[in-house]
């Protein structure tokens, strides 16, 4: 079946096509807003029920070719520790992460991933919301927009993301327990230098303390753009049969960009190198 990009997102709820419409313009300043004070913001039911189970359907038909995913990191998405820090210091506190990757070259052109990934209304909302001028397709054959598949036991770890302003992704599948997105704003500076108060807040969530962690509620739908590099974040253990099943969008500040093809390696699979 294909499917008009238009009909992909519930437009009665978030008007995003008619670029000049005054409620495009208040549902851009709402979620701006908060994403520039909270360092996430959450669209409940932004993708339409019914696209949202066939997105599950194409995620599940090629849960067979992904690639399992399982490593020991610091917050840092360091393998090893740093000798040259004290024990106790973020860049020595390594976690467990384990979960499947689907990479983009699985879903083929007329995928509803696909789809939505690429129509244009979407980045420039998604673009007015973080604030840059233009948003760009990713040009890597794996990350453009790729699905995280956590299964009973899986999590990711505490971590901040690597480059990226921001990180958008779209739950399909909720688990039936766990799998929870959490999150705990601020707690690197914009440069990656950890200033005195930051480490310190960095440290309390690493210890397992939730004073300053936010769990974000996710529905089937929902989409949370949020300051992953800024605010350390982590999913944790999923409970119950039912698979987690996260979209992560990948949108670039300039045209043309590809991944780096080692990081590809380790996210995607060994595949990845063959094919160069
Ligand atoms: O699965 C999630 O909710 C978080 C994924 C994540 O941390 C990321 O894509 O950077
Ligand atoms: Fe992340």
């Amino acid at each position: 079946m294909t499917q008009s990009q238009k009909s992909i997102v519930n437009l009665a709820a978030y008007p995003i096509a008619d670029t000049k419409a005054p409620a495009r313009a208040q549902t851009v300043e709402r979620f701006r807003n908060e994403l520039e004070s909270r360092q996430y913001c959450v669209l409940p039911g932004f993708v339409l029920p019914e696209m949202c189970d066939q997105l599950v359907k194409e995620v599940r038909q090629r849960l067979p070719n992904a690639y399992g995913n399982n490593s020991r990191r610091n917050c840092y998405l360091q393998r090893q520790g740093d000798s040259t820090r004290p024990d106790d210091h973020p860049s020595n506190k390594l976690f467990d992460a384990s979960y499947r990757m689907l990479a983009y070259d699985l879903f083929d052109e007329g995928s509803l991933l696909r789809s939505l990934y690429t129509w244009e209304p979407l980045r420039a909302f998604v673009a007015d919301i973080v604030g840059a001028e233009t948003l760009h397709l990713s040009e890597d054959p794996y990350q453009p927009a790729n699905v995280l598949c956590y299964g009973p036991g899986d999590r990711s770890a505490w971590h901040f993301d690597s480059t990226s302003a921001f990180t958008m992704t779209l739950m399909l599948q909720a688990a039936e327990a766990g799998g929870d997105f959490m999150i705990s704003p601020h707690t690197r500076n914009e440069a990656g230098q950890d200033d005195a108060g930051k480490l310190q807040k960095l440290r309390s969530v690493l210890d397992g303390d939730e004073t300053h962690v936010v769990t974000v509620p996710r529905e089937p739908g929902a989409l949370v753009i949020f300051r992953g590099c800024t605010s350390v974040h982590c999913v944790s253990p999923v409970e119950g049969d039912t698979d987690r099943l996260m979209a992560v969008f990948v949108y670039e500040d300039e045209p043309g960009v590809i991944g780096d093809p080692e990081v590809n390696r380790t996210v995607y699979g060994p595949r990845t190198a063959l094919a160069q």
